[in-house]
C-alpha cells in the first residue's frame, strides 16, 4: 500500500521510482517486520504474563525442561502481527497470491491460538483435541488448495521435480489432496520441531529467506525461462511476504533464543508451517520444500519411526525420545549445542535446495 503512494511521487522526484522494485520492498518489509517485532516483544511478554499465558511443562518430558515452567507462550502473536502490518505496508495488495499467503498465516495462527488458549488459559491439556485440530487444518488447506488450483495459471496442477527438468507430472484434480498434504504436513512438522529454544524459528527463517528468492525468480518471466522453472505471474510479490516473515522471525528469535523469554506456541508454529506450505505451493516448488525444510522432515520422520517401531515391537524405541532433538538431549548434549547444530544443518539443506535451481 505504502509503495503505491510513494511510487506515484516519482514523477516529481525520480528516486521514488525505487518503490516499484520487489527487491527493494522485500528488504524493507524485512526491516519493518524486524523493528515492529523488537518493539512489540517486551509489551507482548508483559501481556502474556499478565493474562497468565504460561507454558505448562509435561512431567514425562526431559527434566531439563522443568525449569521452563511458566514461560509465556503464544508468542506467535508477535510474528503474525509484525508480518501482516509489514506486508500490508510494502506488498502490492492488488496481487491475490499475497492475500492467500496472509490467509494461511492468519488462519493457521487462529487454529493454534485456539488450541493454546484452551491448553494454557483454561488448563485443558488436550486443547481443542487432535481430531478437531486436524479437521480445521484440513478445512483451511482445502480452501487454500481450491484457490491455488484456480489462481496459479496454466501450470497450477503441474509438479516440478527437483533435478529433473523433463519430468513435470500433471496432477489434475489430484492436486487438491496433494496441496492438503503439503500445507497440513508442513504445519504439523514445524509444530513438532518447536521443542527447544529457537529450534523451529531459525530453520523457518532460513526457509522463508529461501522461498523469498524462489518467489522472485518464479515471478520473473525471464529468470523462470532461463532456469526452466514455471513462471507464475504475481508470485514475485510473495517475496515481500516472505521477507516480512524473515524479519518477524528474527525479531521473535531475539526473545526466543536460549534461555527463551517466550515460546511461539501452536499460534506461531502452525502459522509458520501453514504459511511455508502455502508459499511452496504458490511458487510451484512443493517437492523442494522437503529439502529446504529438511530439518522439519527429519524431526517428523523421527516421530513416525519412533511411534511405528514402538507399535510394531510392543514397546521398542529407535530413539531415546522423539522428536530427535530430545534424543540428543537425553544423551546429555546441552540444549544450546543441539539448537545451533540444527541451525547449521538447516542452512546446508537450504543451500542444497537453492543449488537444485541450476542442477536441472
Ligand atoms: C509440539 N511442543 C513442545 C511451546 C511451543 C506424537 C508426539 C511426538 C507429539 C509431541 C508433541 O507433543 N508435540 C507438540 C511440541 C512444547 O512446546 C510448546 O508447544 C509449542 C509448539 N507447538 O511453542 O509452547 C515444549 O517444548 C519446549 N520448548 C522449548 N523452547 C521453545 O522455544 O523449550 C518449546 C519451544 C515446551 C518446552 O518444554 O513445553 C513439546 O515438546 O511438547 N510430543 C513430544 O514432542 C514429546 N515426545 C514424546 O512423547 N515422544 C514419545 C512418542 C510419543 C514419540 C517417545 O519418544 O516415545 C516430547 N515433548 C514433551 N514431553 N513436552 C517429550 C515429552
Amino acid at each position: 500500500m505504502l509503495w503505491k503512494l510513494l511510487y506515484q511521487l516519482h514523477v516529481y522526484y525520480f528516486p521514488f521510482n525505487v518503490f516499484r522494485y520487489i527487491t527493494f520492498r522485500t528488504i524493507y518489509a524485512t526491516v519493518t517486520a524486524l523493528f515492529i517485532s523488537l518493539l512489540l516483544g517486551p509489551w507482548l511478554i508483559g501481556k502474556l504474563r499478565k493474562y497468565r499465558m504460561a507454558q505448562v511443562i509435561r512431567e514425562d518430558g526431559p527434566s531439563s525442561h522443568f525449569k521452563k515452567k511458566g514461560t509465556p507462550t503464544m508468542g506467535g502473536i508477535l510474528i503474525i502481527l509484525s508480518v501482516l502490518f509489514s506486508t500490508l505496508l510494502w506488498a502490492n495488495l492488488a496481487d491475490s497470491l499475497v492475500w492467500v499467503a496472509m490467509l494461511a498465516l492468519l488462519g493457521y495462527g487462529a487454529i493454534g491460538f485456539w488450541d493454546d488458549y484452551l491448553k494454557v488459559r483454561l488448563g485443558n491439556p488436550k486443547g481443542i483435541g487432535a481430531k478437531r485440530k486436524f479437521f480445521f487444518q484440513l478445512s483451511l488447506a482445502l480452501l487454500l488448495g481450491f484457490f491455488l488450483y484456480e489462481k496459479l495459471g496454466i501450470h497450477s496442477t503441474d509438479l516440478l521435480v527437483p533435478f529433473f527438468k523433463r519430468i513435470s507430472p500433471h496432477l489434475g484434480l489430484f492436486y487438491i489432496p496433494f496441496a492438503l498434504t503439503v500445507i497440513v504436513g508442513s504445519s504439523n512438522a514445524v509444530n513438532l520441531t518447536d521443542g527447544m529454544d529457537g529450534l523451529a524459528i531459525v530453520p523457518a527463517t532460513i526457509c522463508f529467506a529461501t522461498y523469498a528468492t524462489i518467489s522472485y525468480l518464479v515471478g520473473h518471466a525471464r529468470f523462470a525461462q532461463y532456469l526452466k522453472i514455471f513462471y507464475v505471474p504475481g508470485a514475485g510479490e510473495v517475496a515481500v511476504f516472505c521477507g516480512a516473515l524473515v524479519g518477524a522471525s528474527l525479531g521473535f528469535l531475539w526473545f526466543n533464543s536460549y534461555p527463551a523469554q517466550m515460546f511461539m506456541g501452536d499460534t506461531g508454529s502452525l502459522a509458520l508451517g501453514g504459511a511455508l506450505g502455502t508459499v511452496a505451493l504458490i511458487t510451484k516448488h512443493e517437492l523442494l520444500l522437503a529439502i529446504v525444510g529438511g530439518i522439519f522432515v527429519v524431526e517428523t520422520l523421527s516421530v513416525i519411526l519412533q511411534v511405528g517401531y514402538f507399535k510394531l515391537t510392543g514397546g521398542g524405541r529407535v530413539f531415546r525420545m522423539a522428536p530427535i532433538h530430545h534424543h540428543f538431549e537425553q544423551k546429555g548434549l546441552p540444549e544450546p549445542k543441539i539448537i545451533v547444530r540444527f541451525w547449521i544443518i538447516s542452512l546446508v539443506f537450504a543451500l542444497i535446495a537453492l543449488s537444485t535451481l541450476k542442477l536441472r
